[in-house]
């Protein structure tokens, strides 16, 4: 139909979707294409979108989740239909559940087919399964409503809590064309994508009156400050009040972790003791104990500052709610100190210093230790030495163990520099968040796995490599997951369910990519590795030889396993 001469003057679907994207300033795609968005990500990529093609769709969902955090903007990752969507569909929940904005676009076959249940080419349902599993879901029948669908995305990943919304694209809606000026008609850009949300002043003042009587006073940081960009505003209130914070592991190096008001060496006492905790973008779920129990003094009050309202007496009272956004509330805050000033009695600060030299020196010995093989603890006191010589280097983590542990032993000190398995406390996430942090930031990163969470993403160290990315990939390698000792109960003779290869040598992973590959066997080589690997700004990684004894089941949240009632697992009873 189309001659010569009018074709010059179409556009598309896939052509339109990059113009509606860069008006936005998306400027990065993660993802694995086929059909039909093989020429999504071309036309992408020619027309100036740095396109990332991973292996698996979960690591670019996750390097897109990743850019989220970091940027406070959607990160976007692409899939095609059925299978490729189903395997994003995991970190977009993920992400959904940690609050971070991104986007993922799936392509998807023909409606009709698809409805009546005819057996299309990876014929899914896919808007309406998606649903469940993300903030918002739309999808874009026709080309002339693709600005406004990435509009839609856009403003519905980034206001309030973000989270991760799924844009549905059929095949046919991507090679629709449409005339070039019209199309260009509908583009636009979207103004303040999240806006400031300032809570009322009697909130703040209540919570003020709050803090100012109390004699044990406690700020609680979680990584909701850390997605506000709150960082001036949080180290400003610490400072003024001198109150005692504890910081969750995302909201690591929101202030430097070595403030002397960091509690964090001794977060039990200063739970236990303290009497009114302000909570700062934290929830209050399994990772507080939900604000009850022998986890916290039975007197607590709390004050909690969040953008959803109904985060608010999720699972206890909240005495003084503050409903906003944080950089609002904390600016409100400081400013009420005027008016209300806040001072903590010297006598809390002191008592949770005792404590705090108690737990410090008893950490000193394990972190300083030379045992070989390696505990998490050594190998992780090696690479705390590193980190604090490079504190603009980003750090990723994930494992039980090595988790847990690496949380409480290496500093952060710069906001938004820790990424690890989050609320849901998922492994495979490490090596997509890695890629992510690295693309986003230009900076160099080291990435923390357990020898288990490695296994499901490892794959993507050739996406590392392909795009020569400056991460230097710690397997801490106890073989297995928790550690590497534990006996099959059975008779079969098969490896126990939690067995790995303590022997394998992860590093020759890298090497098959052209990577530079290391094995440590003592701290001193941990130390000496990692400074020689992040100096030469390359992939690298570095199998971490640990005891397979070493480690504990479960990390630190092994009371959450059910346990068995008879049989070798159950647990010798107690005095
Ligand atoms: P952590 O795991 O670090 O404790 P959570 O993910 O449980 O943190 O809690 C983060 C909270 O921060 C969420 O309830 C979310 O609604 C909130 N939040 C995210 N961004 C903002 C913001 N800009 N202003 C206020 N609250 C926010
Ligand atoms: C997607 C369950 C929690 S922790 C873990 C698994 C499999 C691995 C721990 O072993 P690792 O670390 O990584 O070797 P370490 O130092 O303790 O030995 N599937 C998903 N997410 C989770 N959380 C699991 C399974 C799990
Ligand atoms: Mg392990």
């Amino acid at each position: 139909m189309d001659t010569a001469t009018t074709t010059t003057n179409l556009t598309d679907g896939m052509h339109i979707l990059a113009d509606a994207l860069l008006k936005n300033g998306i400027n990065k795609m993660y993802g694995v294409i086929g059909i039909p968005v093989t020429d999504v990500a071309r036309i992408g990529q020619g027309d100036g979108i740095r396109y990332i093609g991973f292996r698996h769709e979960a690591d670019a969902g996750n390097a897109a989740a990743a850019e989220g955090f970091l940027t406070g903007k959607p990160g976007l990752f692409v899939t095609v239909s059925a299978p490729g969507y189903l395997n994003g569909l995991a970190p977009l929940k993920a992400a959904t559940v940690n609050g971070f904005p991104c986007i993922m676009m799936s392509g998807s076959s023909t409606r009709n087919i698809v409805d009546m249940g005819e057996g299309d080419y990876e014929g899914l349902d896919q808007l309406n399964y998606a649903k469940p599993f993300c903030k918002a879901a739309y999808r874009i029948d026709r080309p002339e409503d693709i600005a406004l669908g990435v509009a839609r995305a856009i403003r519905a990943a980034s206001s309030g809590r973000p989270g991760g919304v799924y844009l549905d694209l059929p095949g046919e809606m991507l090679g629709a064309t449409m005339d070039q000026a019209a199309a260009d008609a509908t583009l636009f850009e979207v103004v303040d994508p999240k806006p400031a949300m300032i809570p009322a002043q009697a909130s703040i003042d209540r919570a003020l009156d709050l803090l100012a009587n109390a004699k044990q006073p406690l700020v609680y940081i979680g990584k909701g400050a850390a997605l506000a960009q709150a960082e001036d505003e949080v180290n400003a209130f610490i400072e003024q009040t001198g109150i005692p914070y504890l910081a969750m592991s995302m909201a690591k190096g929101l202030i430097p972790d070595d403030n002397p008001l960091n509690s964090g060496s001794c977060r039990g006492a200063t739970m236990r003791g303290a009497d009114v905790v302000l909570l700062i973008g934290a929830r209050l779920n399994w990772m507080l104990n939900f604000g009850i129990g022998k986890a916290w003094n039975p007197d607590v009050k709390f004050i909690q500052i969040d953008i959803d309202p109904t985060e608010i007496d999720n699972s206890r009272q909240i005495v003084a709610p503050i409903v906003g956004d944080i950089k609002s509330a904390m600016g409100l805050l400081l400013e009420g100190l005027k008016k209300i000033p806040v001072k903590a009695p010297q006598a809390w600060v002191d008592s949770l210093n005792e404590a705090k030299k108690v737990n410090v020196a008893k950490f000193a010995t394990r972190t300083e230790a030379d045992t070989v093989p390696m505990t998490h603890y050594n190998a992780l006191g090696a690479v705390k030495k590193v980190m604090d010589m490079n504190p603009d280097v980003y750090l990723v983590n994930e494992g039980a163990n090595t988790l847990d542990d690496c949380r409480d032993i290496v500093n952060i000190y710069k906001p938004r520099h820790r990424l690890d398995c989050g609320t849901w406390g998922v492994m495979g996430v490490g090596t997509g968040y890695a890629i992510g942090a690295a693309v986003t930031t230009g900076e160099s990163v080291v990435s923390i796995h357990g020898d288990s969470a490695f296994g499901f993403d490892g794959m993507e160290v050739e996406t590392a490599c392909r795009y020569n990315l400056p991460i230097v990939f710690m397997v801490f390698n106890n073989g297995g997951i928790y550690r590497g000792d534990f006996e099959n109960i059975g008779t079969d003779g098969d490896p126990s369910p939690l067995t790995l290869m303590a022997s394998a040598r992860y590093d020759k992973m890298i090497e098959a990519f052209g990577g530079v590959g290391y094995n440590a066997t003592t701290p001193a080589e941990v130390e000496q590795m990692l400074t020689e690997a992040l100096a030469a700004k390359k992939p690298a990684l570095i199998n971490v030889v640990i005891d397979i004894h070493t480690g504990k089941e479960s990390g630190h949240i092994g009371n959450l396993n059910p346990v068995p009632v008879k049989g070798p697992l159950a647990p010798k009873p107690t005095a």
